[in-house]
């Protein structure tokens, strides 16, 4: 019994439901020290998996490892991704409904590399045959390159996706992959045209840069150097410690064949990406009589090769504006400005359109087909994987943090919702009464933001149609008039006409429910209106090995745990179904051993009245036990450890 306690102390518990001191966060923390410390970096909350990012290759996720874990029950085995991506499996095979797997956390905890551990637990352990393999092929190679496209270096993250993705991956009635679909949101287009400092373009840029063949580059017009480009040298950042573009590039060509691109269909995507190199080296001048102009020729020469436009069309399309005024259409030239915008405009339209063509590909080739797979018809079912952009602060915060921390706050909701419901949910099937316990619910956050008319966005949209000369300022005003005293929302005015320091004239300030953000409205419209003339139109991290105590405290805080592990423990702490249960400890009571006979219910009930469980303690529902305090579970663990100690080591892993 001592080594038991010794070991587990070492490793802390496997899930926070058995945390003796379950109400306090320093025990929470100090858990999830113990456990990182020895390269254990997922715990449970119940049937939710907190996963702590170790910034270095563990060896857990070998074929043996998913094989491990393979139809085993969920409390069984030491947590993992792969026990989540197994169980959710099951479920579906089982229950025969679709499933989701939601991952959640900030920019930088891993959420990507989770996704793409539970993809390849899929296309390693579930059934294929032939016709199957190139769609696992296909499913699989497709994140490389959404990556390349729609990732990229930002101060929180060498990999970070700019977009959101939800991917259903379709299986038939024997549990075998046969088809899959991505939903793409929210593309950041405006890191096309600038990024801080620090932070990189789209990684295919420095791909195409580095590994391209010296061939194709003369084709596109390129040279083998970011620095030349001016869309790659905004954040002074075009090498990354822990990137190789030239392999990552090998890679991307190679997963663009498996997924069955045509050899016209890369050449045209390439030809677009050099396009908007192009379009960032593009500059306007003053001609002889004062208009604007193009004054870099070669741009405009290799831009219409490339885009298949015609020079003269695209050379006024750049440099004017064509309106409709009274059911006539007028042509009037742009200022240098208007110029610049408009370039950068076209510039994040062709790579936002090329990267929707992108996903229509992809969704195309992994598509289900049904005269190949016809037996399958009617019995097939879905697993979703949702893999968004995580909440993110940084000293300069605009429209693009407001919208992927809004999706951050939606996503927070969905996931209170869904773990305080299937909770309860449970309580009620099993016929167990339980009290709910309070928690922060968001949903204030969400409403401040998306309620009609005087919601955030709302107020935006009126503001960007208003006649007039609506402007971010005239918007921040119309933010302070109709949102001014809401819990979380602050601007530098204060209620006794003084002001705020915390924040500038052109911020507001946003209470999330992960922490407080600062946005600049500096852009704010235009931002929102994607504007893109009739006429264009038609035309070094290494992100360390380290216990960051104070980061990984926030992010318990905020991520709501120690309200879910309330919630969790409120009621019952603990659940077995009866089979489990009696298969597990039938043999610390001879009533039950080696084997009982009867209902399952009685025979759980002969072995908890034999091992002396209060009344208070459990209670047994219709499929399964409700043990209330884990230390109930850890005595009658103690007491099966007890009785083989040779085990003592697998028990403690599986706690
Ligand atoms: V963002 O919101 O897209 O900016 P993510 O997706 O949460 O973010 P990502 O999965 O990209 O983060 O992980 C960031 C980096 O952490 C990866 O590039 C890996 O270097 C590292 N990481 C994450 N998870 C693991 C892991 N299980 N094992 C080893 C990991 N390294
Ligand atoms: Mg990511």
């Amino acid at each position: 019994m001592e080594s038991t306690l010794t070991a587990r102390d070492r490793v802390g518990v496997q899930d926070f439901v058995l945390l003796e001191n379950y109400t306090s966060e320093a025990a929470f923390i100090e858990n999830l020290r113990r456990r990182f410390g020895e390269n254990l970096i997922y715990t449970y909350i119940g049937s939710v998996l907190v996963s702590v990012n170790p910034n270095k290759d563990l060896e857990i996720y070998s074929k043996a490892h998913m094989e491990r874990y393979r139809g085993v029950s969920f409390y069984e085995i030491s947590p993992h991704i792969y026990a989540v991506s197994d169980n959710t499996y099951r479920a579906m095979r089982t229950e025969r409904r679709d499933q989701c797997i939601l991952i959640s956390g900030e920019s930088g905890a891993g959420k990507t590399e989770a996704s793409k551990k539970i993809l390849q637990y899929y296309a390693t352990t579930c059934p294929v045959t032939d016709h199957l393999s190139t769609l696992r092929d296909r499913l699989l190679q497709s994140n490389p390159v959404l990556e390349a496209f729609g990732n990229a270096k930002t101060l929180r993250n060498d990999n970070s996706s700019r977009f959101g993705k939800y991917m259903d991956v379709q299986f038939d009635f024997r549990g075998a992959p046969i088809g899959g679909h991505i939903l793409n949101y929210l593309l950041e287009k405006s890191r096309v045209v600038h990024q801080n400092h620090g932070e990189r373009n789209f990684h295919i840029f420095y791909q195409l840069l580095e590994g391209g063949e010296q061939d194709l580059l003369s084709k596109l017009g390129l040279e083998r150097n970011a620095q030349k480009y001016q869309y790659l040298v905004k954040g002074c950042c075009p090498r990354v410690s822990s990137i190789n573009d030239k392999n990552d590039w090998r890679t991307v060509r190679k997963a663009l064949t498996v997924i069955g691109f045509h050899e016209d269909e890369v050449e045209d995507l390439l030809n677009i990406i050099a396009s908007v190199l192009h379009l960032g080296n593009t500059q306007f001048g003053e001609g002889k009589n004062g208009e604007n102009q193009i004054t870099t020729e070669t741009q405009l020469k290799y831009l219409s090769k490339l885009l298949g436009v015609d020079g003269a069309a695209l050379r006024e399309a750049l440099t004017h504006k064509k309106i409709t005024a009274k059911g006539e259409e007028m042509i009037s030239p742009l200022s240098f400005e208007q110029a610049v915008a408009a370039r950068d405009a076209l510039a994040k339209a062709v790579y936002g359109r090329a990267f929707t063509w992108l996903v229509v590909k992809i969704n195309q080739s992994l598509a289900f087909k049904d005269d190949v797979y016809n037996s399958s018809k009617g019995s097939s079912s879905v697993i979703g994987l949702l893999d968004i952009y995580g909440f993110e602060v940084f000293q300069h915060n605009s429209f693009e943090q407001f919208c992927i921390n809004y999706c951050n706050e939606k996503l927070h909701q969905l996931f209170i919702e869904l773990t305080l419901k299937s909770e309860q949910e449970e309580y009620e099937a099993e016929g167990i009464t339980w009290e709910p316990v309070k928690y922060f619910d968001n949903k204030i956050i969400c409403d401040l933001v998306e309620g009609k008319h005087k919601g955030l966005i709302s107020i935006l949209d009126e503001e960007c149609l208003r006649p007039g000369e609506p402007s971010d300022i005239s918007f921040l005003e119309k933010l302070e008039d109709t949102l001014g005293g809401h819990a979380h929302f602050v601007t530098h005015k204060l209620s006794n006409g003084k002001t705020r320091k915390a924040v500038s004239r052109e911020e507001f300030k946003l209470i999330h429910y992960a922490g407080e953000v600062n946005y600049s409205v500096n852009g704010f419209l235009d931002k929102n209106k994607d504007l893109l003339y009739r006429n264009l139109k038609e035309s070094d991290m290494s992100p360390l090995w380290r216990f960051d105590e104070a980061l990984v405290r926030h992010q318990v805080k905020y991520l709501g745990l120690m309200e879910n592990l309330r919630v969790r423990r409120a009621g019952f702490a603990y659940r077995r179904h009866y089979e489990t249960f009696l298969q597990r400890y039938k043999s610390l009571c001879p009533g039950t051993w080696p084997n009982w006979q009867g209902r399952l219910a009685d025979g759980v009930a002969t072995l908890v009245q034999h091992l002396g469980y209060k009344p208070e303690e459990y209670k047994l529902g219709k499929t399964k036990i409700f043990i209330r305090f884990p230390k109930t579970l850890f005595s009658t663990e103690d007491s099966l450890e007890a009785r083989r100690p040779a085990l003592v080591l697998t028990l403690q892993t599986s706690w």
